[in-house]
């Protein structure tokens, strides 16, 4: 949370784009969600290629307008009183979210936690995948 950048460096993805990276964490209240409304700036050394939508005029208007509408086209369901803060990503500064660890997966290793991050969870368009789900990848 302090140094994302260096965060994910000592993880070995550093480069192009990877610079100037800020994680902006999901919790109870808030809902983190990621846009660039000027063009497609995106984490492309973590999250490789952005999706096409990504880069769509109508995400990039309606992630701000009406991002409340965005996730339920994504199938997400929000509680109702949190709060969704949208970020602009720009050349200088991108932003990964960090989806909120689901109950009841305590005791998982890193290994497993890791089958429940997508990368729209880290976008922010969906919440992190429920236990039960694990398995299954990107759409
Ligand atoms: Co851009």
């Amino acid at each position: 949370m302090n140094d994302a950048t260096e965060a994910v460096a000592s993880l070995g993805y550093c480069g192009r784009q990877g610079e100037h990276l800020e994680v902006v964490e999901n919790t109870d209240d808030i809902h983190n969600l990621v846009v660039c409304t000027l063009c497609s700036c995106y984490p492309w050394t973590v999250l490789g290629l952005p999706p096409a939508w990504y880069k769509s005029a109508p995400y990039r208007s309606r992630a701000v307008s009406d991002p409340r509408g965005v996730l339920e086209e994504f199938g997400t369901k929000l509680n109702e009183k949190s709060i969704i803060r949208t970020w602009d990503s720009t050349s200088e500064m991108r932003y990964l979210v960090l989806p909120q660890r689901p109950a009841d997966t305590e005791n998982w290793s890193e290994q497993d936690l890791r089958q429940l991050v997508s990368r729209n969870s880290m976008i922010g368009v969906e919440l992190a995948r429920s236990p039960e789900l694990a398995e299954e990848g990107d759409k």
